[in-house]
């Protein structure tokens, strides 16, 4: 096991409020500014791009569910608009820039993040088994590797995911001290065996992969939003302002998030340490819940560095989708989609990662125990 952790560590993003120290990133950032020009080809090492095209073809296996496809109920209708998307607020980091006018058409989104209730329904109905269900896949886990790597001949297979554990006062803290691998931990047992997501119909599944979360979307005939619709959604009708409510700064009464100093104490004045109910705080002006807050949401984009430029030079702004390719200078040789909205993690010492502009990103195999999701449609 112990080969096992150090491995999936080194290899797996382990994105969170937390895991991308602000001024670590700033660093990788120059460096990648300097260096981008070497990294327009794909990066993903051979064998990536089949593992990931297998999954999206169990994906579209997945039969969309005849009555759930056509429910709006616990969705919002969005309505289409032009806006400023990107850099907002004084801890805006490298990647939001530069602020650029994005258009969107009109769309549905959900309401909440979704649910455990919301994914026990899915996996009963469809037999689906998450990511951080399967037996570990030593081709996946080699294709993010550098070149010619070797696992130990012991390395464990068995199906595990990584649980927050808070760092004692004093010791070295990292995202390799503060996320255990934890054999059986996955949505129906958020901090591993012994915990049970069916005490907790209300709060957000997690553990969730990206592939778990799309396949979650198509059976309801949604999908995952795209990022410019997230934030767009996220601004709730607001121009210019830092959180979905405003300009206020984060506090308890708005959102699930880290109270205490990160990652040693959460004091959990806001009544989560961990997820909340959704619907625990307030809407934003679209009747939107957690967007700051509770889990990170995937969306449907690949994360690249860089790309806000690029859109503005291409002039994609009309309903962007994203790049072609993933690029994440601090470690090149993992795709990763974007993740929204910052998790019950997440700390102004740390990060901010519920600022309505904040980007985060994590490999699409890679299920955390503050990663989830909410889905989105469009209008036809
Ligand atoms: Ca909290």
């Amino acid at each position: 096991m112990k080969s096992c952790c150090y491995f999936l560590l080194l290899c797996l993003s382990i994105a969170s409020c937390g895991s991308d120290h602000p001024k670590e990133a700033h660093e990788h950032h120059d460096h990648a500014d300097h260096d981008h020009s070497h990294h327009e080809l794909p990066v993903s090492p051979k064998g990536h791009n089949a593992l990931i095209e297998k999954y999206l073809n169990e994906i579209g296996q997945i039969p969309v569910d005849s009555i759930e496809r056509s429910r709006t109920d616990y969705m919002s209708l969005i309505k289409g608009g032009t806006f400023e998307m990107g850099a907002e607020g004084k801890a805006a980091m490298e990647d939001e820039f530069p602020k650029h006018t994005v258009t969107v058409d009109s769309f549905w989104m959900d309401h909440t993040e979704v649910t455990n209730e919301d994914f026990a329904a899915f996996t009963k109905a469809t037999g689906y088994k998450t990511t951080a269900e399967r037996e570990l896949d030593v081709n996946e886990i080699l294709a993010q590797l550098p070149a010619g790597y070797q696992l130990p001949p012991d390395f464990d297979t068995s199906p595990m995911s990584l649980v927050f554990e808070q760092v004692q006062k004093g010791q070295p803290a990292s995202p390799n001290t503060w996320w255990k691998p934890i054999s059986n931990a996955n949505w129906r047992h958020p901090q591993g065996p012994g915990s049970d997501a069916t005490a907790k119909p209300y709060h957000p599944a997690v553990h969730l992969s990206w592939f778990d979360a799309s396949a979650y979307c198509r059976w309801k005939g949604k999908r995952l939003p795209t990022e410019s619709e997230w934030e767009y959604a996220a601004r709730g009708k607001r121009t210019n302002q830092v959180y979905p409510w405003g300009n206020d700064p984060i506090s308890p009464q708005r959102a699930n998030y880290w109270q205490g100093e990160f990652p040693f104490e959460n004091t959990g004045s806001d009544g989560h340490a961990t997820t909340a109910p959704v619907r625990s705080y307030e809407a934003n002006a679209h009747g939107l819940y957690d967007m700051a807050g509770n889990v990170w949401e995937w969306c449907s984009d690949w994360y690249k560095y860089g790309h806000y430029a690029e859109k503005v030079a291409d002039k994609d702004t009309l309903n962007p989708a994203g790049p072609d390719i993933s690029f994440d200078p601090q470690e090149p040789t993992i795709p990763k989609k974007v993740i929204r909205g910052g998790s019950f993690l997440c700390n102004d010492s740390y990060c901010s990662g519920y600022r309505v502009s904040a980007r985060m990103k994590s490999s699409p195999d890679t299920g955390l125990e503050h990663t989830g999701c909410r889905c989105a449609r469009s209008l036809r």
